[in-house]
């Protein structure tokens, strides 16, 4: 592989992008050869800290299949390597007579989880919008949005984060944090040395746990009557925020009414949890408010009611004054640049976004179109056809639920272009696979909210074959005859440039300060002398804004579906809880991190192994009602996980979970898909 670095010896001090965490780095290069990552002690995300993932950078980059030239699918189903041109030329043809059949809006764009949430996300919503379609799809169908969306519903703010170093309580819920944000464990450790407590919420024994003053494990699904009953024990006690309450906020009074009802029993019978437990979680915080964080993982979002649940914690954390507070949630301020998405300028509406009309509030809110519909309108079940896909980043073809119907509908479409390193699952499904750059051959901006920081990632490689996603768009755009007016940077330095310039802050002063600068200094208690972005101004115990939508005004709790199959489906699976080494369904081909975690295995409770007649290292099936998927049994402890709960993780690509989860059933709110609450029966083969 031919890779020009920009210096040939000498430290690059840029961030880690295998990851959305975006840690400093300081990466070695001898004689242009990458030789050694290390964590950047100046970038105060990670402080001189790193994780494994890090340096296998250097094993993505120079990994041997690494796909240097587009590939275009043949008949019979082989790949040849095309040049740029012939690729680009092809496409955008095939983009053209789409649009003259069956109107722009057949077309559609999708970023995956890879690209972030920034600058690369903006180049495809721009480049859709300018095309003429509204249809920008992301993995944001199922990742963060439904906690975010919960935050703003109640405060305003999308970009709400914890203050952990400072607070007194941390509760984690359905989180991994070693795993999934390796950084805050610094900053919950700092906490705890200080004397916080940390309340750990999760169905399984996650690592964390063993340094929890409480631990509980709730049936999946079920921590909406958990938090219903916190509620209930602050207003009970009268051990809330009176002010934040009377002066700030609107509709209390109908939530406190509805909160009653979860006494220590209800909760209790819903849970499945210990009284006790519940009591002294409640008493736990009465004492210890407002310094009060509830941090929510992916176990509350992947949920039929995940929105709902993650309303009501927040509101918990308003009772308890740990609103914008140091040690609390604090309302994050963004950095005041540009955009390049084009909703003002090109609104579309009247195109009808997919997703926007069974979900009103994920498009008014995110502008976010709905990737599990998709697949019904690609396969004639919309109200209009979708014909083309050109895919960044992402591989729903693991990672996106109900396989079956997932890979029906993207071999059915008359284009898909994947753009990626390697040939995954989704890729051998495309017309076209374009080379895709890392983030080592990218330069691009980064905010970090919850620290209001931006920083400069930068360049280090320029691979003469391969093509960031900026030069991939613009190129697209030129021969689509809208480069001119929409894509007219020359290249990605003149995009951040543009991007920055309202900020006073400069390129030149990001490269000097590689581990970023703080945009805007912390203000807190902002509510108190500012509306709050929401509807009323106020924080919304109860939304007007949700029940125009047709949807509840209160945080409803709902008992999950499974609960009511258990006869025909007698477990419940859960799914994607997250593997140190692996990321979705990246990373399983670098070698040295297979030997960890060689195959797709079933963790089992060891009562339900046994009545099953299952051994570590059989094959087992799992079946829901839409599929099955055969993986090997792993059994675990018999506190590790609760003895009605499998799990399996989401991103192998032999033993694909997606064959078994559901594209229905989803949040009303948010549109995410219920990951981890499948019900399902358990054999071995
Ligand atoms: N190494 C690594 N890190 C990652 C990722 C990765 O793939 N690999 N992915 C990143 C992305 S995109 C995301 S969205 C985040 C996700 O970050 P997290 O939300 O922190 O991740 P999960 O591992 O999904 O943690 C979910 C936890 O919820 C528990 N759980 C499941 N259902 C329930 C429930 O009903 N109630 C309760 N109380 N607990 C439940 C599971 O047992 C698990 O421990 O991780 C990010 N970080
Ligand atoms: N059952 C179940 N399914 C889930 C989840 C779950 O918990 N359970 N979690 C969901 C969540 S939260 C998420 S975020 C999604 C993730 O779903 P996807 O976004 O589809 O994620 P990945 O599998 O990581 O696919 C990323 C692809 O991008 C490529 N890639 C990596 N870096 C770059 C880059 O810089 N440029 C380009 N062009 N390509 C790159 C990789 O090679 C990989 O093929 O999965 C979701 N699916
Ligand atoms: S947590 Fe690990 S993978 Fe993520 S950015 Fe930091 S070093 Fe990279
Ligand atoms: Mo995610």
């Amino acid at each position: 592989m031919k890779a020009n670095a920009i210096v040939q010896n000498g430290i690059v001090k840029t961030l880690c992008r295998m990851c959305d965490t975006r840690c400093g780095t300081k990466v070695y290069l001898r004689d242009g050869v990458m030789v050694d990552i290390r964590p950047n002690e100046d970038n105060p995300v990670n402080k001189g800290h790193m994780c494994t993932r890090g340096p296998a950078a250097m094993d993505l980059f120079y990994h041997p299949d690494r796909i240097l030239k587009p590939r275009k699918q043949h008949s019979d189903g082989n790949f040849s390597e095309i040049s740029w041109d012939q690729a680009m030329d092809e496409i955008s043809a095939r983009m053209l007579k789409i649009k003259k059949k069956y109107g722009a809006r057949a077309m559609s764009a999708w970023k995956g989880e890879a690209l972030g949430f920034f600058q690369q996300e903006e180049y495809v919503r721009r480049f859709i919008h300018a095309f003429g379609s509204p249809n920008y799809f992301s993995n944001d169908s199922a990742c963060f949005a439904s906690r975010y969306i919960g935050y703003k519903l109640v405060n305003g703010f999308y970009n709400s984060f914890p203050e952990l170093e400072t607070a007194d309580l941390i509760v984690l819920m359905a989180t991994n944090p070693p795993v999934c944000h390796p950084p805050f464990v610094s900053e919950m450790a700092d906490a705890v040395q200080k004397g916080a407590k940390l309340v750990v919420v999760d169905t399984r024994f996650n690592p964390i746990a063993c340094k929890a003053d409480i631990f509980a494990r709730p049936r999946t699904g079920t921590d909406g009557a958990l938090l219903w009953g916190l509620a209930r024990h602050l207003i009970e006690t009268d051990n809330y925020d009176h002010e934040l309450v009377e002066k700030y906020s609107v509709g209390f009074d109908h939530f406190a009414e509805y909160a009653r009802q979860f006494t220590p029993e209800r909760v209790t019978r819903e849970t499945g949890l210990n009284e006790r437990t519940v009591v002294q979680i409640g008493e736990l915080i009465a004492r210890h408010r407002p310094r009060v964080i509830f941090y929510p993982g992916a176990g509350l979002e992947h949920q039929e009611n995940g929105v709902n649940t993650i309303r009501v914690m927040t509101a918990l954390m308003c009772l308890c004054g740990a609103l914008d507070i140091p040690g609390g949630l604090v309302l994050n301020e963004g950095l005041d640049r540009r955009h390049l998405t084009l909703y003002d300028e090109i609104p579309l509406l009247d195109q009808n976004p997919i997703g926007a009309d069974s979900f009103p509030v994920l498009y008014d809110l995110r502008k976010e179109c709905h990737t599990m519909t998709a697949m019904d309108y690609i396969l004639g079940h919309g109200e209009y056809p979708l014909r083309g896909i050109v895919m960044t980043g992402a591989n729903p073809a693991v990672s996106n639920p109900n396989l079956a119907k997932v890979i029906k509908a993207l071999s059915s479409l008359d284009l898909l272009v994947v753009n990626d390193f390697f040939m995954t699952r989704t890729a051998q499904l495309a017309d076209y696979v374009l080379p895709a750059a890392t983030f080592l051959e990218r330069s691009e901006l980064h905010c970090y909210s919850k620290y209001q920081h931006v920083a400069l990632s930068r360049k280090i490689f320029d691979i003469p074959t391969v093509h960031d996603d900026y030069t991939l768009w613009k190129t697209l755009a030129d021969r689509l005859g809208f480069g001119e007016k929409y894509f007219p940077w020359k290249d990605e330095a003149a995009v951040n440039q543009w991007l920055l310039e309202p900020t006073g802050i400069t390129l030149e002063q990001l490269k000097n300060h590689p581990g970023g600068l703080r945009y805007k200094p912390q203000r807190y208690r902002k509510y108190q002398t500012e509306p709050l972005p929401t509807p009323t101004g106020k924080i919304e115990f109860t939304s007007d804004y949700l029940k125009e939508s047709g949807l509840p005004k209160i945080p409803e709790y709902v008992r999950p579906r499974y609960l009511g199959m258990q006869d025909q489906y007698p477990l419940v699976l859960q799914t994607g809880a997250r593997k140190p080494l692996f990321y979705h369904s990246r990373n399983q081909n670098i070698p040295r991190f297979r030997t960890e975690f060689p195959c797709a295995q079933v963790e089992i409770h060891p009562d339900t192994a046994s009545r099953l007649g299952i051994k570590s290292g059989d094959r087992v099936r799992i079946s829901s009602k839409i599929g099955s998927v055969e993986v090997e049994a792993l059994v675990v402890g018999p506190n590790d996980i609760l003895p009605e709960v499998i799990e399996l993780y989401h991103g192998w690509e032999h033993g694909r979970v997606n064959w078994v989860t559901f594209d229905r059933h989803c949040d009303p709110i948010s549109g995410f898909p219920p990951h981890k609450a499948t019900p399902v029966r358990l054999e071995k083969t």
